[in-house]
């Protein structure tokens, strides 16, 4: 069988993508803020409906700013998932914060918000959600315990762009979201990402950090570094946005037909549809328990027919080695968080992935608990 991996980036025809950089050989001008960056940033703002949108090298960077964007006292705790990729919790460390791990719901893996409160203490300041593979967060009840403690929410949206609830983008929700628009997300400029906001003086702000703090030719008012989207990678994010709709609905087909194997079988489990969510169909996170092959039987059985499937999110965060020092490390006090890690595997999943494939992945899948 032809090797399947779990993505495979969307891209323009190389004729169109060729057509948008022409520009950039008569200017020169590859990067700072150039014509594509501006035209890409307008076409998000208007796209996502949300007032502000910076774009950035990479989400992680993005993240990264938006928490320091927010000046909160070195040392204050910060609540966030550990079901998650490694940036997340990163982005708060790197801040110097504290993470605190919060528990993950049994159904879409995303914050349980019923455990939220009892993990608030005075050094608290934010809370940082992530919409696991596109699932997204209950974002009315984490609001709502923000606003009663004063707390700010940053929603780490990597997986989440063009995700909506009840007609309203994910880029809307709490003070501030971060997209990924790295090559393996249903949305790339090759690498990058955004943050998305409502507050102009937080948009001005990030605009300086992600500029080495440059607040005009001749004044620097911040320490900021240098996360600046390139005049490339923008020109990659217009041509790709043009087919976003159409890369979506590829996507649901194919999801639909793993859905149409795997669905209702014994001891596999599949994230259900979200209440009043138009979905994105980000990822495909399978949970194996009571089938006949634990989930690192069926991840070796798909490799043995050169289909790569991922453990995304294992290991989780809070046991990793290097915050084997933190005082809320250990994977046992977020045990849905482990369980889930322990048993969930992301399937193949991008619009181009022939459904004749994904009959042939699930034809493996189910030979393995036979
Ligand atoms: N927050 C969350 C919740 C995130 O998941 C991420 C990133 C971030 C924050 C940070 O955003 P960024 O700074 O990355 O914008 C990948 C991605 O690199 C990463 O963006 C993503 N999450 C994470 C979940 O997955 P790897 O190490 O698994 O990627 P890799 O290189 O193994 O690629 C996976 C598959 O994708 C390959 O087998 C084939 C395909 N692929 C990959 C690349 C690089 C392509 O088709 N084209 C490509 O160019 O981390």
């Amino acid at each position: 069988m032809e090797q399947i991996l779990v993505t495979r980036s969307s891209m323009p025809s190389f004729e169109e993508y060729c057509e948008e950089i022409k520009k950039l050989w008569d200017s020169h001008w590859l990067t700072n803020m150039g014509v594509e960056h501006q035209a890409l940033q307008r076409q998000l703002e208007e796209k996502l409906g949300c007032p502000h949108v910076t774009l950035y090298t990479n989400g992680h960077l993005a993240l990264e700013n938006v928490i320091a964007a927010m000046e909160f006292p070195k040392g204050g705790e910060v609540i966030t998932t550990p079901f998650t990729f490694a940036s997340t919790t990163h982005a708060i460390v790197r801040n110097g914060l504290t993470p605190v791990f919060c528990d993950v719901r049994e159904d879409d893996y995303t914050m349980n918000a019923d455990l939220i409160e009892p993990l608030i203490t005075e050094k608290t300041v934010a809370i940082v959600p992530v919409h696991v593979y596109g699932n997204l967060c209950d974002v009315e009840a984490i609001d709502a315990i923000a606003k009663k403690h004063g707390l700010k929410v940053i929603y780490d949206a990597a997986h989440a762009f063009a995700v909506q609830y009840k007609g309203v983008s994910s880029a809307c929700f709490g003070d501030a979201a971060m997209f990924s628009f790295h090559a393996t997300k249903v949305f790339n400029t090759i690498e990058g990402g955004a943050v998305c906001c409502r507050d102009d003086a937080l948009v001005d702000t990030l605009n300086k950090l992600k500029n080495f703090g440059i607040s005009g030719p001749e004044n620097v008012v911040y320490v900021g570094g240098n996360a600046k989207m390139n005049e490339f990678q923008a020109a990659m994010g217009v041509c790709n946005l043009r087919h976003l709709d159409e890369e979506i609905a590829k996507r649901k087909a194919v999801v639909e037909r793993y859905r149409s194997h795997l669905d209702g079988v014994k001891g596999i489990r599949l994230c259900a549809p979200q209440q009043d969510v138009e979905p994105n169909y980000a990822y495909l996170p399978v949970v194996f328990d009571g089938f006949g092959a634990d989930r690192n039987e069926v991840f070796a059985a798909l490799k043995e027919q050169n289909v790569t499937a991922r453990k995304y999110f294992y290991p989780i965060t809070n046991s990793f080695e290097c915050y084997a020092a933190l005082p809320t490390a250990g994977a046992e006090k977020t045990p849905v968080a482990a369980y889930l890690a322990d048993r969930v595997l992301t399937l193949p999943l991008y619009a181009d992935l022939a459904l004749a494939d994904v009959d042939r992945i699930c034809d493996i899948i189910l030979n393995c608990g036979k």
